[in-house]
């Protein structure tokens, strides 16, 4: 079955990291044409460092990657999948094309948990070139597109948490193991500009258990970075009361993973991180992207419906999401930041921190007995052809 990808970025890094683990997951299950059109090599690159980010047509990992500028000239496959991510708009010419195969045309859609998405899930959508275009929706439950997942991937993570871990976060950073702190709570922080990170700094810096923060990402600031600057460079590690934060390398996507499993608590955000924080089966604070009009807290909430965690975590994800004092985006269902350090020591407390730990491992339980985003694609599109 050949496969189409396209990738349009809109900003960082998820379009192009989910696009790349769907066009990987469809390689690995002998799916021997995939094809991933994206518009942006130099963020791929990012991800995938066996990338040349100044070719534009290239085969990696057993893809087929190719710059959205050829597009124009590419004809749709016969009987192939294509899938259209993120609502990004097919080239004129391929849609033409599309219409003369029998190929599944689906809109990959973003992740939510509100209940809506499942209605949608599946409907047809009649496009100006007589085609069907199908809505597809990842999501938390059976009514969904579930969520992406490797069939290996829980394997990994049980064969990494029996190893030590200063181990695997010295193999995946580089740094020697020795400066690594052998007792403390490991915390990675990869979260959008806005989050206030610099009450979560001050509070982890009081508490009595020693923290040590990894920073990922390049959109930190405020107090973080600046604590940086005055750290060693040979650890990029700074320590402030009991708390060292250290600036991560980038790492490629095959290790994100990883990093997750390395660490007790892990704040991600917008899509990607946080699908794979859930499978990591550990505590996490999630940042949503940001959306205008406050959607995005509409959508924290009913992920928070469905995440069923402890009070004291709902509420300490709320006020990471909160805004700054005065942000128009603070809601009635938002608290304000000053309380994050409250939230933070509270979701930390050893009962809710252990509740905490327990429902993150029993949801990630739970998800795991559906099946996940690619092979549910792959069903669809086999009734799909048995309907032809
Ligand atoms: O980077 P993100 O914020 O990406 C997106 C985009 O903003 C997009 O427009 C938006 O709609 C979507 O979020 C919801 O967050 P995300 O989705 O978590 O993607 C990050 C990716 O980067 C993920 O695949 C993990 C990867 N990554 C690495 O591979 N190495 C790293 O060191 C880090 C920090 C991330």
């Amino acid at each position: 079955m050949p496969v189409d990808i396209f990738c349009q970025v809109i900003d960082n890094f998820g379009d192009a990291g989910v696009c790349w683990r769907l066009a990987q997951q469809y390689v690995a299950l002998g799916h021997h044409r995939v094809r991933l059109w994206i518009d942006d090599l130099a963020t791929l690159a990012r991800l995938v460092p066996a990338l040349d980010a100044t070719l534009l047509h290239q085969h990696v990992h057993g893809i087929e990657v190719v710059h959205w500028s050829l597009a124009a000239q590419a004809q749709a496959p016969a009987n192939g999948l294509v899938i259209e991510a993120f609502a990004c708009t097919l080239p004129t010419s391929y849609q033409a094309s599309l219409a003369q195969t029998q190929s599944l045309w689906i809109n990959l859609e973003y992740l939510s948990a509100e209940p809506w998405i499942e209605g949608y899930h599946g409907l047809p959508s009649l496009q100006p070139n007589r085609v069907a275009k199908y809505f597809y929706f990842p999501g938390f439950t059976a009514a969904s597109g579930g969520l992406l997942r490797e069939p290996d991937l829980l394997d990994r993570r049980r064969q990494a948490l029996g190893m030590d871990r200063r181990l695997r976060l010295s193999q995946i950073t580089g740094w020697p193991i020795d400066t690594l702190p052998a007792d403390a709570r490991y915390i990675l922080l990869f979260c959008y500009p806005g989050a206030p990170i610099d009450t979560l700094l001050a509070a982890l810096a009081q508490m009595d258990t020693f923290s040590c923060l990894l920073l990922a990402g390049t959109h930190v600031g405020g107090a973080a970075t600046a604590a940086q600057g005055e750290g060693n460079r040979h650890t990029d590690a700074s320590s402030t009361g009991n708390l060292q934060v250290r600036t991560l390398p980038f790492v490629p996507q095959a290790q994100f993973d990883d990093l997750l499993w390395c660490c007790d608590l892990n704040f991600v955000r917008g899509e990607d991180s946080l699908v794979r924080a859930l499978w990591a089966g550990a505590p996490l604070v999630w940042h949503i992207y940001p959306q205008a009009e406050d959607t995005h807290l509409t959508k924290l909430e009913a992920w928070l419906q469905r995440a069923q965690l402890p009070t004291a975590a709902s509420a300490l994800i709320r006020a990471w999401n909160a805004g700054p004092p005065g942000c128009t985006s603070l809601s009635s269902h938002a608290h304000p930041p000053t309380q994050m350090a409250e939230c933070l020591a509270d979701a930390l407390a050893p009962t809710s921190w252990k509740a905490w730990q327990i429902r993150a491992q029993q949801w990630s339980d739970e998800l795991a007995t559906q099946p996940d985003l690619a092979s549910q694609l792959l069903r669809f599109y086999q009734q799909h052809a048995q309907t032809r």
